[in-house]
């Protein structure tokens, strides 16, 4: 007999088991993009709702290309372990998920469709949505938005669905779903809401358009939890653990946020249960944790990487790069306007706690993917406001520094390693030739169409600093670069 998890009788051991009978409940989320993150934090927090409030909120989950962790999770009847890492391991059983979908766009459809679904929330990456975030539109550059506006009803991508569903619920009276976008992006909700009526125009016409504009709501959030890739050492701790397999388990730190603006038409779990938090703009806090959070982690991710640190938590322990993380955080929090309640200082504090947790092993070649799509919000919208306020711009300067040094892929010693950017094959012919020149590498970077903004590629002064940067890591190493910037640090 197998003793993989496939029901709650199977769970030994001090694990958290859900305090509801999953079964009592129907769905009423449709989740869009199941990676780990997702099932430590949205699911998390339904799974809360769910045993505080009740109601038919179950998760039925997509992952619209990748079929493997639909699989495992399938096989398990949705159910999984979150592993706590802080000081302690805890296990927790999650019972939010029913089932999981895997690259079957008809059936995507179907489920969209119906009227049970009443929410849809979406991880998806930045660069999974296919919306040109310059002009607010669908990507024309996209070949899934492409081939999708060409046959909107036969739609695969995350555009094309949404709006063929939208539509199919408007001719069956339906109500439409609420779209929640949780992905680290500046006014998600509002970025999605533009990208969605774009699309219904242009593959569908003007009426249906301002019929989505008029009844769908986009609520914007902000997420945050450290979610690094489950490993075999993931798998091995929750078989210790809750006494028997679980192929689909992940692990996570203590730290949850959940931050929305309360737009649901037509209902929503009790995500309060959980620790969410309903405000009216999320604009500021989210403003704090791309600039806070993920541009240090950006930062110290390229010049980890380039250093040999794999984890976040080996960064954290290295004398320079820890001052340099510090040195990034307070420039970035001088920038933010008060917010009520919220000690940027402390918000600080915690993080560096969170990064130097042992316990959790979040690979800096993770963070430092698709930075095309990270380094705008993260980095160079702080960068424009620093030089406007006249403010200390040059921690950007070497983040963007670093990317670039990265773009090389190539260590100091000549170990090579691949780009991972949905950019990666134009920024390889933009710097094919460059050689080890700074000022051509920086020149050709600058240069990507749609990408640094334009008052920074004229502003001398964030031109100076990059050169700064990239000259020593190209003659000198990027531990000498690193030693050089941290000593700046007054
Ligand atoms: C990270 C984020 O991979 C990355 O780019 O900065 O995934 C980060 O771990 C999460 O936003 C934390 O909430």
């Amino acid at each position: 007999m197998s003793n993989r998890l496939t029901a709650l009788s199977d769970v030994a051991g001090q694990t958290q088991i859900p305090k509801y009978v999953p079964e009592e409940h129907g769905i009423g989320i449709v989740h869009i993009g199941l990676g780990a993150f997702h099932r430590a934090h949205q699911a998390v927090m339904t799974d809360d709702a769910l045993a505080q409030h009740g109601g038919d909120w179950r998760i039925a989950a997509i992952s619209l290309r990748s079929k493997d962790v639909a699989t495992k999770l399938n096989a398990q009847n949705g159910l999984y372990t979150l592993l706590e890492k802080g000081n302690t391991t805890t296990a927790r059983i999650i019972a939010a998920i029913d089932h999981v979908i895997a690259a079957d766009p008809e059936a995507t459809l179907a489920l969209l469709s119906n009227p049970a679904i009443r929410v849809v929330t979406l991880t998806v990456t930045e660069a999974g949505y296919g919306i040109d975030r310059e002009k607010r539109l669908p990507d024309m550059n996209d070949s899934i938005v492409l081939a999708d506006l060409a046959k909107p009803a036969s739609s695969v991508g995350v555009l094309g669905l949404l709006v063929a569903s939208l539509c199919r619920r408007r001719e069956l009276g339906f109500e439409p779903f609420a779209v929640l976008s949780c992905d680290n992006l500046p006014e998600n909700g509002a970025l999605v809401r533009d990208g969605v009526i774009g699309f219904a125009k242009l593959g569908y016409g003007d009426e249906v358009a301002s019929w989505i504009e008029r009844s769908v709501a986009f609520p914007c959030s902000m997420v945050d939890r450290i979610t690094p890739a489950s490993t075999s050492a993931t798998y091995a701790d929750a078989t210790r653990l809750i006494g028997c397999d679980d192929e689909a388990a992940i692990e996570t730190e203590p730290f949850l946020q959940w931050i929305i603006e309360d737009h649901f038409p037509a209902g929503r779990p009790f995500w309060e249960a959980g620790g969410a938090i309903f405000v009216d703009d999320v604009t500021p806090y989210e403003r704090m944790k791309l600039m806070l959070l993920n541009g240090s982690h950006s930062m110290l991710a390229y010049s980890g990487f380039l250093v040999g640190k794999s984890y976040v938590k080996d960064v954290m322990n290295d004398e320079h790069l820890s001052l340099l993380v510090q040195r990034h955080l307070k420039t970035a929090a001088a920038l933010l306007a008060s917010l009520p309640g919220v000690d940027y200082n402390e918000y600080a504090t915690a993080l560096i706690d969170r990064f130097t947790n042992p316990a959790i092993a979040h690979q800096t070649f993770q963070i430092a993917s698709d930075g095309t799509q990270k380094l705008p919000q993260r980095i160079f919208q702080p960068a424009l406001e620093a030089l406007d306020a006249d403010k200390e711009v040059r921690p950007f300067a070497f983040a963007t520094a670093m990317w670039m040094r990265f773009c090389l892929q190539q260590h100091d010693d000549g170990t090579r390693y691949e780009l991972d950017d949905p950019r990666a094959v134009e920024i390889a012919r933009v710097i094919s030739g460059v050689g080890q020149d700074a000022s051509l590498l920086s020149d050709a970077l600058h240069a990507m169409p749609d990408f640094i903004p334009q008052a920074l590629c004229l502003n001398s002064a964030w031109r100076d600093c990059i050169a700064d940067v990239l000259n020593i890591a190209l003659s000198d190493g990027c531990i000498a670069a690193i030693k050089f910037e941290a000593e700046l640090i007054g």
